[in-house]
């Protein structure tokens, strides 16, 4: 919104003409974003522990008893502020910030039915597990045929390392992107299971994003460094930076000991943020690297299950999903959360990498 007042001056006066780089108003957003999380959140975590919406614990598993009560769905705010902060300084007819916003937001919302019927131990408001994954496919799919639709996108399939190898996927594009949205979304909502696990990594990740929705959106750079050029796509750098600036001051809340968990309200909105990105960006596989953290995790649910199920019993892990079995070893929680960081630090370099190694 405030693009179009405030860059609309640039006649009155050249001062206003900074309002039309992306650079400038995707900083804008993560200091807005940031803001509005900085100022919200103690009121929320506040609001949350008068109403005694904590944490319940499960029994089983490593002991995280002494978390129990700890105030969730922090996930709320950062919504709140990433939604408000790309409205304000996103360019509001750009059709990739309406539907990554509304796939953002509908995410969330799926998670906050979860969440609400767990904090208030009310009858289930929330979706079975079925009901959940049908209506994310659902999302997802609707979000690509907008993407379609409106904007300048195809649906050939970019291959990390290899420039000339983009085969065109036609419609299995569609599952393609229903497997990507969604298993972001459910692989940063395992991840989500020790203070700030989840947040650490999504925040690198998107920061990886963030440069390649700029690259895919400039066509000198796209062309230079031989990625697909998706016109528009680099309006997505304001979402991004509303992502990472509210992630990173529900870091300062989230960190150990937390204060407060984001909820699958949030962990389930910014996983599949990361997806909506890595399709936009045509940059898909490529999460598989930059979001290595996220991908273990998962893998290693699949892995731990399958094998159960296999050997009628037995564990490849102590317990799944990964950071429970470090847990299982001794680790110190804070241990764990940062050695994650680190890994997801050089998954991230890696990923950037890609640009050169190809
Ligand atoms: C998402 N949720 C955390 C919090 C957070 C199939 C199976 C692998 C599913 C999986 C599962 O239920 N995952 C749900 C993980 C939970 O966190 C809440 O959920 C939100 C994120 N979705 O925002 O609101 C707990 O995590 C801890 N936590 C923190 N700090 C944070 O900042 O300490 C979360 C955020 C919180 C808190 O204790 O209560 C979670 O772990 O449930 N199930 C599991 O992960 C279980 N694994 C398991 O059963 N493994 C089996 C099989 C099925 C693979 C095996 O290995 O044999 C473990 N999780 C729990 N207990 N809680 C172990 C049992």
């Amino acid at each position: 919104m405030l693009y179009h007042v405030l860059y609309s001056l640039h006649d009155v006066s050249i001062i206003f003409n900074v309002f039309r780089y992306i650079t400038f108003r995707t900083f804008c957003a993560i200091i807005t974003s940031a803001l509005i999380v900085f100022v919200l959140m103690p009121r929320f975590i506040a609001y949350m522990r008068k109403r005694q919406f904590g944490q319940v614990i499960r029994e089983i598993g490593p002991d995280h008893q002494h978390k129990a009560g700890t105030p969730t769905m922090g996930g709320v705010v950062i919504i709140f502020a990433v939604t408000l902060a790309s409205l304000l300084w996103g360019n509001l007819n750009n059709i990739y910030l309406w539907i990554t916003l509304g796939l953002f937001l509908i995410f969330g919302l799926i998670g906050f039915l979860d969440d609400w019927r767990k904090v208030s131990r009310g009858k289930s408001l929330g979706l079975t597990g079925k009901e959940k994954l049908v209506l994310q496919a659902l999302t997802a799919g609707i979000f690509l045929f907008l993407a379609l639709k409106y904007g300048t996108f195809d649906t050939k399939l970019s291959v990390p390392f290899f420039k000339e190898f983009r085969p065109d996927l036609g419609f299995l594009y569609f599952p393609f992107t229903m497997l990507v949205v969604v298993g972001a979304s459910n692989a940063v909502n395992l991840t989500d299971g020790l203070d700030g696990l989840a947040t650490g990594p999504f925040v690198i990740v998107a920061g990886v994003y963030l440069l390649f929705v700029y690259l895919a959106g400039h066509a000198k750079l796209a062309s230079y460094l031989q990625i697909p050029y998706v016109p528009g796509a680099g309006e997505l750098c304001i979402f991004c930076g509303a992502l990472i600036g509210g992630a990173l001051a529900f870091l300062w809340y989230n960190a150990y000991p937390a204060e407060i968990f984001m909820g699958d309200v949030g962990s389930l909105s910014l996983g599949a943020s990361l997806g909506a990105l890595a399709v936009i960006s045509k940059q898909e596989l490529l999460l598989v690297l930059a979001g290595g953290i996220f991908v273990a995790e998962a893998l290693s649910v699949m892995l731990q299950v399958a094998y159960f199920r296999l050997t009628g019993g037995k564990r490849i892990f102590l317990m799944a999903p990964l950071h429970h079995h470090f847990e299982k070893l001794g680790w110190p929680e804070p241990k764990i959360i940062v050695r994650f960081w680190i890994v997801a630090i050089f998954m991230g370099l890696l990923a950037v990498s890609t640009l050169k190694l190809r």
